[in-house]
């Protein structure tokens, strides 16, 4: 069973694969030889998630799921949001990560939550899966595993951050596991 995964990321495509392994294998952009960079110009996880579903549809013909995700913190009104990737300006988890802890300097509300909102299509039919989990920001960051905010992002009932834990910990409980396993139920009803 091969699954098409409409991204660029590899540390979604590692987490994404240890989920579905040893049923789907995964294939992403850079393995179906897709080199264009997907625009996301929607307002919403959904919009942007499906604009990448859709693109790979339109253009290689085939099924697939894409992710959008990001990190929404309470006392920026919700930012970083869609714009997670992108935060300080340009890509880059170091700088994004250090923009985020600057504008959250001196704030004592440190509630956060992680997002993603996974667009699949399937014999063109449109479907999405949410998964969302809650945690508090550190002020520093701590630990090398993961990418993006992970180093400071402490899920609640841990005194761990993500980039701490090992991706098969991360995977138990992760915004991304818990829209994975949606995905992945829905998958197997059909067979
Ligand atoms: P694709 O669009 O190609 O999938 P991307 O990195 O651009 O890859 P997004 O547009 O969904 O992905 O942006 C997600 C950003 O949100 C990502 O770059 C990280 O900064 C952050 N993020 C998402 N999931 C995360 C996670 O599990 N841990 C840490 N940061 C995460």
């Amino acid at each position: 069973n091969r699954l098409v995964f409409a991204t660029n990321n590899q540390h979604k495509t590692s987490e994404v694969r240890e989920l579905l392994k040893p049923n789907y294998q995964v294939l992403n952009l850079t393995d179906i030889g897709c080199e264009y960079d997907i625009p996301e110009t929607g307002d919403t996880f959904a919009e942007n998630a499906a604009l990448k579903s859709i693109y790979v549809v339109e253009n290689f013909h085939i099924d697939c799921f894409a992710d959008d995700s990001g990190l929404e913190v309470e006392a920026l009104n919700n930012e970083p949001g869609i714009y997670s990737a992108r935060y300080s300006g340009k890509r880059g988890d170091a700088e994004n990560l250090k923009f985020l802890l600057q504008k959250m300097d001196g704030v004592e509300n440190r509630n956060a939550r992680f997002k993603t909102v996974i667009s699949l299509i399937k014999n063109g039919e449109s479907y999405f899966f949410e998964g969302v989990i809650a945690g508090k920001l550190r002020t520093e960051p701590s630990g090398e595993k993961g990418f993006g905010y992970d180093p400071i992002f402490e899920p609640n009932g841990y005194n761990i951050t993500f980039a701490e834990m090992e991706m098969a910990e991360k995977n138990q409980i992760s915004h991304r596991a818990l829209a994975m396993r949606k995905l992945i139920a829905f998958l197997q009803q059909g067979t």
